[in-house]
This record gives structure tokens, C-alpha cells and sequence, in this order.
């Protein structure tokens, strides 16, 4: 083997700058997450925090790009809640919103994370949401300065 680095990202957002896209269905659950995300944005030290609410997390991935290819922030965050009890669609919605959000990431080259619930039921969201599976919209927003610093570190 010749020269060997790992590469790893901190979790120190000062100077950094993201956007928020968050869709107001389902909005008891997603006005929940996008608390989380900013509390873990403001205190790792972040700069700028724009959010944006859009109407469903289909359309989350349409702005989440105009951001990403702005060249003015260094990550965006998705957040939304598609709650499989309660459409007909649930697929096409979560599985449509997860490969907008994977386009737009690499279309554009910044990280844009995937903040978005796909449960069955209310109470999976809400176990979700600082209970027993975690905090999601905290989590995103780690994931979002972790890939923002790693990318800022490679090639
Ligand atoms: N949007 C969601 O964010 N969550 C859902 O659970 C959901 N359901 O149940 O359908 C949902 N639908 C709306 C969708 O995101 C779009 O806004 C709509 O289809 C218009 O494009």
C-alpha cells in the first residue's frame, strides 16, 4: 500500500452557512424537526440559517437545488414528514422526494440531506422526534456540517 489518509469531518459549523427547505404538510411533526436542526446549527456556531417552507416534501428537492447550485451556502437540509397511514401515495411521495434530494446533492456537488421521515404512523414520527429512536432534525442538521466540512477537505 503507499500513502494512507482517513478523512473524517468535524462537527464545528462556525463560519458555515445552509439553507433550510421544510414543508409545512404535516406541520405539528416538521416545525418539530426544523426546531432541532437550528438548535444543533446555532450551537455548533453556524453563520447564516435561511429556512424555507414549502408546501409537501415532493417539492422540497426543486429548492433545495436552487440553493445548493447558488454558491451561497454550504449545505442544505431537507426536512419534511410522509406518514404512510394516512396516503395513497405514500411511495411515490418518499421515494420521489429521496431521489429529488439525492439529484439535487449531486447535480450540484454540496450536500443536501435527507431530513425527511417516511413512518407509518404518527407515533413512529413522534418517537422520532427526541424519543426512543432519537431526535431526526437534529441528526440532519449534524449530517449537513459533517458533509460540509469533509467536502471542504477534499479534492
Ligand atoms: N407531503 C408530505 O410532506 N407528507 C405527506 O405525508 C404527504 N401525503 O400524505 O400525501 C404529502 N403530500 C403532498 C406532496 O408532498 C406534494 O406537496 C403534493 O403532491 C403537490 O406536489
Amino acid at each position: 500500500m503507499g500513502e494512507y489518509s482517513a478523512t473524517e469531518g468535524d462537527i464545528d459549523a462556525t463560519g458555515m452557512r445552509f439553507a433550510i427547505v421544510v414543508a409545512r404538510f404535516n406541520q405539528d411533526i416538521t416545525e418539530q424537526l426544523l426546531e432541532g436542526a437550528e438548535r444543533i446549527l446555532q450551537k455548533q456556531g453556524a453563520a447564516d440559517v435561511k429556512v424555507v417552507w414549502v408546501p409537501g416534501a415532493f417539492e422540497t428537492p426543486l429548492v433545495a437545488k436552487r440553493f445548493a447550485g447558488s454558491g451561497t451556502v454550504d449545505a442544505v437540509i431537507c426536512l419534511g414528514a410522509v406518514i404512510r397511514g394516512e396516503t395513497a401515495h405514500f411511495e411515490y411521495v418518499a421515494g420521489e422526494t429521496a431521489a429529488g434530494i439525492t439529484r439535487a446533492a449531486l447535480d450540484t456537488g454540496v450536500p443536501v440531506v435527507f431530513g425527511v421521515l417516511t413512518v407509518d404512523d404518527r407515533e413512529q414520527a413522534h418517537d422520532r422526534l427526541g424519543g426512543k429512536e432519537g431526535h431526526k432534525g437534529e441528526e440532519a442538521a449534524l449530517t449537513a456540517i459533517e458533509m460540509a466540512a469533509l467536502l471542504r477537505g477534499l479534492p
